[in-house]
């Protein structure tokens, strides 16, 4: 845990253990950070023969289906009980749960563990660590602080959220306290090739494609520090692909070198454009994604805006390039 990270962390771990019944959230268009954290403190407060019930408004990813535990979600309409406590896992503010909105006053107390600089604070309790990597490690910390045993199931969705938010041990994210979990999990019995295999080396066809068309938009700056894709409702409608296999493909545009900010531009329904910014190293993407409602980390953010696409990418690319200008 960073010394800034503790919060409200010692009134968490008592709730784990004294009370009997917990709803979990994450947010919407899940990552292997919500999904892994999520699966791991709800394999880990069954052990302790607590009543979970873990929430989603998405399908799972297929690419997390093979995650031990992954059967225990369950649509958000079926959280029509009473709970102690509701837990919300890297969610920077309330609104990221989506339609699950709706659920979360059945439960008496909110929990809010998060690793998102621009967290709001929402929870009756917050912890809240913008310098860990990821989710996977607060809840490391808490199980460790609880004295709450790993198993190899735990540790698996566990390594599973650490690795993919730090992008496999790339990112600067990735500190002396990331490699120490992640040695911690991997005595635990974690296979890191075959996680590796599922997670990183097994697309769909359609996923494929839509790799191709979207590099088919690639645009860069006059001054090549901007690099953009665009993916328009036909292109995902005709390669078949997903909106989560759009996830990464980001990251081809910040790859370019000389280019310090990656974004993608993807139609979604309702007029709406969801947009996600990567930066190299100087732009803080989390304050240019705040400005269009939404919020992140410095490196990697998201916002989703009204507009036309071309309307959009205008207004984005305007405030990109303040934000270099700034960063210059
Ligand atoms: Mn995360």
């Amino acid at each position: 845990m960073s010394p800034l990270g503790a919060g409200d962390f010692p009134f968490i771990i008592p709730l784990l253990r004294e009370k009997e019944s917990f709803l979990m959230l994450t947010h919407v268009n899940p990552d292997g950070d919500a999904i892994g954290s999520s699966l791991a403190l709800a394999l880990a407060l069954r052990r302790l023969r607590k009543k979970v019930t873990l929430v989603r408004v998405d399908e799972l990813p297929e690419t997390y289906r093979f995650l031990p535990g992954a059967d225990l979600y369950v649509p958000y309409q079926q959280a029509d009980g009473e709970y102690d406590v509701a837990l919300f896992l890297d969610c920077g503010d309330l609104e990221r749960v989506g339609a699950a909105r709706s659920v979360v006053d059945r439960a008496k107390v909110k929990v809010n563990i998060d690793h998102h600089v621009t967290n709001t604070y929402y929870g009756d309790y917050n912890y809240i660590d913008p310098l860990v990597s990821s989710v996977g490690e607060q809840i490391y910390q808490m199980l460790h602080a609880a004295e709450i045993a790993l198993d190899k199931d735990i540790a698996t969705n566990l390594y599973v959220a650490v690795a993919t938010d730090t992008g496999n041990f790339r990112y600067e994210n990735t500190h002396v306290d990331t490699h120490m979990i992640a040695a911690a999990l991997l005595m635990e019995g974690v296979e890191p090739g075959e996680i590796s295999n599922q997670v990183y080396e097994t697309r769909s066809l359609a996923a494929v494609r839509l790799l191709g068309a979207a590099l088919a938009t690639l645009q860069v700056s006059r001054d090549g520090q901007v690099g953009w894709l665009t993916l328009t409702r036909r292109t995902l409608d005709e390669t078949g692909a997903t909106d989560d296999d759009t996830e990464g493909l980001v990251n081809y545009a910040r790859s370019i070198r000389g280019v310090e900010v990656g974004v993608l531009f993807r139609q979604v329904e309702g007029g709406e454009v969801r947009i996600n910014f990567r930066s190299k190293s100087r732009v803080d993407v989390s304050a240019i994604a705040s400005q269009f409602g939404g919020g992140g980390h410095p490196r990697a953010s998201g916002a989703t805006a009204s507009g036309t696409l071309e309307e959009v990418t205008d207004r984005v690319l305007t405030a990109v390039a303040e934000a270099l200008q700034q960063a210059q």
